[in-house]
């Protein structure tokens, strides 16, 4: 059978693109937020696109979603409370919910479609969005986190990249929020893009989140589909240290995640460092 000659290409900056053949395009949308997307790739399964911007596929996307969750939930040793800011696929609350201590997670969303959207087209990644523990609240999660003084353990900043609804999820202003939501032993996890294309952003957050918590760390994993495959996440923390305070493996149903991952991706490259010297 010919194969479809359906790109579709992320500009990734002004010098670098990604390109995936598509077999269908399976949804389209103007959102009341966004440009939304859902095509089927020969590559990756089925893409999410938001704005442009590859968001998630079904073949990769464990690695960023088990990254995000289970760094931050084996780093505090009784995590009951939890917060995903954007995050509308479900991914990210997937794994929290694998955590038995979890009892609750909220999920701020301010786009309504996207949790809709993934629900219909990627069942798997929405999957715990119907657990009982979890709250669905469609509103925006900078307001959110304002009204949830000292709620949480840990809260997940799972944005879109910097452009559109997302740039109030990089200020400095969140990021105080986020600390007053947390409780006084709380610590939360921002992706925080790539850092061979976004050095100025990572600078920027990393001074931002060390001017506002006493731990902030840097770490790593690969997701093929996103700018240059390397991907960032800070996390800043009020008590507990990812290394120093790791806990002992609680989940195991994990593709990409280990006691050994953990550790490793907190081992950063030379330039990424210098990047980031404290
Ligand atoms: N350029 C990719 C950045 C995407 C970060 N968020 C993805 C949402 C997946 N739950």
């Amino acid at each position: 059978m010919t194969k479809s000659e359906l790109w579709f290409t992320e500009l990734q900056n002004e010098n670098l693109t990604i390109g995936l053949r598509i077999n269908k395009i399976l949804h389209s949308e103007q959102t009341e937020y966004q440009t939304m997307d859902v095509v089927e790739t020969e590559q990756y399964g089925t893409l999410l696109v938001l704005d442009g911007c590859v968001m998630t596929t079904d073949k990769d996307e464990f690695v960023y979603h088990e990254m995000m969750a289970h760094v931050a939930l084996h780093t505090h040793p009784n995590p009951k409370s939890v917060l995903i800011v954007g995050g509308g696929d479900g991914g990210v609350i997937r794994e929290a919910i694998k955590h038995p201590s979890v009892e609750r997670a909220v999920l701020a969303e301010i786009d309504g479609r996207v949790v809709e959207v993934s629900k219909q087209y990627f069942p798997n990644i929405a999957s715990g969005l119907s657990d009982p523990r979890v709250d669905v609240q469609i509103t925006d999660g900078i307001k959110y986190v304002e009204n949830h003084p000292g709620e949480f353990d840990v809260i997940f900043i799972d944005s879109t990249d910097p452009i559109g609804p997302a740039v109030g999820l990089f200020a400095k202003q969140f990021y105080e929020s986020v600390s007053r939501a947390l409780k006084d032993d709380g610590l939360f996890v921002a992706q925080t893009e790539s850092p061979f294309i976004n050095q100025d952003l990572i600078q920027k957050v990393q001074g931002d989140v060390r001017d506002l918590f006493p731990i902030t760390e840097l770490y790593l994993a690969y997701v093929p589909t996103y700018p240059t495959g390397m991907w960032s996440f800070t996390m800043g923390s009020k008590k507990y240290h990812p290394l120093r305070d790791q806990q002992p493996i609680r989940v195991t149903d994990t593709k990409y995640y280990t006691e050994q991952v953990h550790k490793a991706a907190f081992a950063l490259p030379r330039f990424v460092e210098e990047l980031i010297q404290k």
